[in-house]
């Protein structure tokens, strides 16, 4: 069993996407183990996004994270972290392929819907950095 942290990011909320991407993520027998909704600041989302400092998108994506509630959850299954990425699709919607979240979803590389771990140790980090091991079933 694997346990990987996703994120409905600003732009999934105010389409009104939660429950389409809790429905995709559920309908591929994939667990909800915690979620919960918060509002980043820009200093919050550096942190999380802290290994793209460098990048020439950095401000942008982390102003972006900031402008509006998100909904972070953790999920839990058998290769989960892949299956939740396969679900996305690939970060550009221009390259996401027919039937994902991104593809069906995502205006472009930066407001594209949904956040998914993409490794064992990642996503460990990343789900402590937003939920206590008392909030997880
Ligand atoms: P992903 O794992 O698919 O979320 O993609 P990355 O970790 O490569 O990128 C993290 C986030 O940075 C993406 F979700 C969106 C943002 N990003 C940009 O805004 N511009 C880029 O050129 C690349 C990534």
């Amino acid at each position: 069993m694997e346990s990987t942290l996703s994120i409905v990011k600003p732009d999934g909320v105010s389409k009104g996407l939660i429950g389409e991407v809790i429905k995709r993520f559920e309908s591929a027998g994939i667990k909800v183990a915690a979620v919960k909704m918060l509002h980043l600041t820009k200093k919050t989302a550096e942190e999380f996004y802290a290994v793209h400092r460098e990048r020439p998108f950095f401000d942008s994506l982390t102003g972006f994270m900031a402008s509006g509630p998100v909904v972070v959850m953790v999920l839990e299954g058998e290769e989960v972290i892949r299956r939740t990425r396969d679900l996305m699709g690939a970060t550009d919607p221009k390259d996401a392929d027919e039937g994902t979240i991104r593809k069906d979803y995502a205006s472009d590389i930066e407001k594209n819907i949904v956040h998914g771990s993409d490794a064992v140790d990642t996503a460990r980090e990343e789900i402590r950095f937003f939920f206590s091991g008392l909030e997880m079933i």
